[in-house]
């Protein structure tokens, strides 16, 4: 996720998104940087790892739900529908939800151009007869779509709870612009991932291969490559913890001691122990789910968990 054709960079190529959102977030009393920025190409790559460590369940669980479902999906979904997938499709789970409900086009939505383009060839090399029209465009925002598929029916893919990265008002923001974005009466199949034992959620963002750490530590090695930063990265530790009261994971980068550095130019220090706020991946319960659901236009028609009630799926109608 890259994004590279959309970036707004100054005369030294520095992005400019990038470089406020690290100096705003870095001078807050909780020092914090969007989740967002984890996904430069190594971040991307990273995450990739990060989805076949064993103690990180989410994928695993609803490609299962996918693959055992289908049969359910056809029935509540149809066939027929132009699946609009908001972000590019990974590997994995797009094609089965294609299988599974046979539909008439197929329009994947990256910020990315790069992504997007791998991604519709991989799609059209799997699915030869499917009409595929990749559109580039920040799907947080209302999105024009192709006017090939402007007369059929349209089913939003968001699979991989990207929607429990988000803070609430964040969350029904973009379920409103999807909702916009496909028109009154489309249906969104969403993933979204389920509160469950702290031990496990835990151990789901620090995997013992330490891949998630350095996930988290790659964000730091950005800022200080790309914006001139001097963080002393092996004096900050990864730290994954479930915050009971907003039903979260939160990932911070902790001080190890008390440290001074620079980023753009700016002085910087942080107290032993003091943390930099890196991600919330929020976890729902059944009734959490269909409230954010509601709040952003959306009526739950049905849900689908895996066997070990570990994922949720649900199906949606604006
Ligand atoms: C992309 N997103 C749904 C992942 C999650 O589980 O919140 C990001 C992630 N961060 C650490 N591990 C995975």
């Amino acid at each position: 996720m890259t994004g590279l054709e959309l970036v707004d960079r100054d005369d030294d190529g520095v992005d400019r998104a990038f470089r406020a959102d690290v100096l705003a977030g870095l001078s807050q009393d909780q020092k914090a940087i969007p989740a967002r920025w984890f996904y430069d190409e190594l971040g991307s790559e990273l995450f990739e790892d990060i989805t076949v460590q064993p103690e990180y369940y989410p994928t695993r669980a609803e490609t299962e739900i996918l693959d055992r479902c289908a049969s359910e999906f056809a029935d509540a979904i149809g066939a027929g529908q132009a699946v609009v997938e908001f972000g590019s499709g990974s590997s994995v789970k797009t094609p089965l939800l294609l299988r599974a409900i046979q539909p008439a086009a197929y329009v994947p939505l990256d910020i990315s151009g790069d992504f997007l383009r791998a991604a519709a060839a991989d799609l059209s090399a799997k699915f030869p007869g499917l009409p595929v029209h990749p559109v580039e465009a920040d799907f947080m925002r209302r999105v024009e779509l192709p006017a090939e598929i402007g007369a059929l029916p349209k089913l939003g893919f968001f699979p991989g709870s990207t929607i429990g990265n988000m803070v609430a008002p964040t969350a029904v923001d973009l379920l409103r612009n999807m909702g916009q974005t496909l028109g009154t009466g489309s249906m969104l199949l969403i993933g979204m991932d389920l509160v469950k034992d702290a031990a496990i959620l835990e151990a789901a963002y620090d995997d013992a291969a330490g891949v998630t750490a350095a996930f988290n530590l790659n964000l730091a090695h950005r800022v200080n490559g790309e914006l001139g930063g001097t963080i002393p990265v092996d004096q900050l530790r990864h730290v994954a913890r479930w915050n009971d009261d907003f039903a979260r994971i939160e990932m911070h980068l902790e001080a190890q001691c008390d440290i001074t550095f620079e980023v753009a130019g700016q002085p910087l220090t942080m107290v032993e122990g003091e943390t930099i706020h890196t991600e919330n991946s929020h976890k729902f319960t059944a009734r959490s789910a269909n409230m954010l659901l509601l709040c952003g236009g959306w009526t739950p028609l049905k849900r689908w968990t895996d066997t070990e009630d570990r994922f949720s799926l649900i199906l949606a109608q604006s």
